[in-house]
């Protein structure tokens, strides 16, 4: 079955001028910034601000930037990175075992069952070269009827455990850099944790297997898309066929792959709470060139990473923060409940193929 972007992830209708083809990518590490968090979370007030005016600046100019001293355990990482690895090695009926479906938007994505640009092209291209195994596990006080999580039937040893334990700490680091988004906005740092304590995160473990045919043409590793919720963490291999985004002026830009880093975006629900002031960008994972990685790694071309999308409470309404009005107390958006928007995105996703256009849903 081949699905556009799915419910809890990626997936934005921009204006036809955030689009680009064939810009040629460079590698710019000055414009998707570095940032030592350390002294944001355990500086004084003084150290807080500093941090995030460097979070503030690079959400302006171009809504991704990578974190350091993050404070989130290497061995938690590594436990269910080697988890996920594992999963993805497994043979394909047991990854099955839990399908992504209409009413279930996590699970099990296979090989060119997505193509994440659907949504903000409206066009049929080829499938993304990409696996993926999506879930929800929920805050710790989760609403009564929040989905379930289905964990897989068969999975490695400690599987569940270590994914787990990888999405709390990113619960964790979610609400740090919550803090200091409040901070940068000039609001009380505690501003967003009203609206996130039954939250709707999700984590894409994402595997993108060692590609020995050429793609067909236009096809990508991961089509070009913004996510729609906050925030979004990823976690990436530096493998060749890597993370691409969209620079206003530079075109394609590849973030450096920061040992130990986080690279976080931002998604849409952000932009409109901020009114335009911060940007949720387009980005993309292309594919290797021709030999890149054979004889060299051990797993040749073969990339794996981890998305963390922060959504809300379904129940939060987003609607223009008062310190990011335009003048005169203007604000381009109205009030959204995020549920609503997260749904409206899971049908563009999953009516687009048939015809809908995005204009329809916006
Ligand atoms: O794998 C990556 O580097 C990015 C994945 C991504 O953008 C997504 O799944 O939304």
């Amino acid at each position: 079955m081949r699905r556009s972007a799915t419910l809890l992830r990626g997936g934005r209708a921009p204006a036809l001028s955030r689009r680009t083809a064939g810009v040629a990518s460079a590698s710019a590490p000055d414009l998707v910034p570095t940032i030592d968090i350390g002294p944001f979370r355990g500086g004084s007030l003084e150290e807080r601000r500093a941090v995030a005016a460097s979070v503030g600046k690079a959400c302006r100019e171009i809504g991704f930037f990578q974190v350091v001293n993050h404070g989130v355990d290497e061995t938690t990482i590594d436990a269910a990175w080697s988890a996920s690895k594992a999963f993805f090695d497994m043979p394909l009926a047991a990854k099955q075992s839990v399908q992504m479906a209409e009413d279930y938007p996590y699970g099990y994505s296979g090989m060119e069952e997505e193509v994440l640009s659907q949504t903000i092209e409206g066009a049929e291209t080829a499938g993304d070269l990409k696996e993926t195994f999506n879930i929800c596990v929920g805050s710790q006080a989760p609403a009564a009827d929040m989905i379930v999580p289905r964990w897989p039937a068969e999975a490695p040893a400690g599987y569940r455990e270590a994914v787990t334990a990888y999405y709390r700490a990113m619960e964790g680091l979610s609400a740090d850099l919550l803090r200091c988004f409040a901070l940068a906005l000039d609001l009380p740092e505690e501003y967003f944790e009203g609206c996130t304590d039954q939250h709707l995160c999700a984590l894409r473990m994402l595997n993108y297997p060692h590609q020995t045919k050429p793609p067909r043409p236009g096809q990508l590793r991961a089509s070009p898309h913004s996510d729609y919720g906050t925030l979004t963490l990823l976690r990436q291999d530096d493998a060749p066929g890597g993370l691409q985004v969209m620079h206003r002026e530079k075109g394609w830009v590849a973030p450096a792959v920061t040992q130990g880093a986080f690279v976080v975006n931002l998604g849409d629900l952000m932009m409109r709470w901020t009114n335009d002031r911060w940007l949720s960008t387009l980005h993309q994972v292309v594919v290797p060139q021709p030999g890149e990685g054979e004889g060299t790694r051990p797993d040749g071309n073969r990339r794996q990473s981890f998305a963390f999308f922060h959504n809300l409470n379904p129940d939060a309404l987003v609607e223009c923060i008062p310190s990011c009005e335009d003048a005169g107390g203007v604000a381009r958006y109205g009030p959204v409940m995020a549920g609503d928007y997260l749904m409206m995105k899971h049908k563009i996703a999953t009516t687009i193929g048939a015809g809908a256009r995005v204009e329809d849903h916006m």
